[in-house]
């Protein structure tokens, strides 16, 4: 039970980088999910100020990283997110 005791929270840190890659840094910034376009590809956020792209809190249209992170979106929802340029296009990266 000893070895169990010191195991797990360094099993929990390793876990816990494995799920964080790249983006680390990266801070997470809260929105409200206000339309998801599926055929687009676009979501309307109203997020909080996103101090890596230097912008203020606003409402605005995000790409996803992917079409599986743009179907787990919902109207209404409360995110927390990171988002950056991609191919010059503002994307959500990542997705709590
Ligand atoms: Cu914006």
């Amino acid at each position: 039970m000893i070895r169990m005791k010191l195991a797990t929270p360094l099993i929990a840190a390793l876990l816990a980088f494995a799920v964080v890659p790249a983006a680390i840094a990266a801070e997470y910034t809260k929105g409200v999910v206000k339309k998801v376009d599926l055929r687009a590809g676009k979501v309307t956020v109203i997020h909080e100020e996103l101090k890596n792209l230097d912008m203020p809190a606003m409402t605005m249209v995000f790409r996803t990283a992917d079409d599986a992170m743009l179907e787990t979106l919902k109207e209404g929802a409360e995110i927390e997110f990171v988002a950056d340029r991609v191919a010059g296009k503002l994307t959500i990266i990542e997705l709590k």
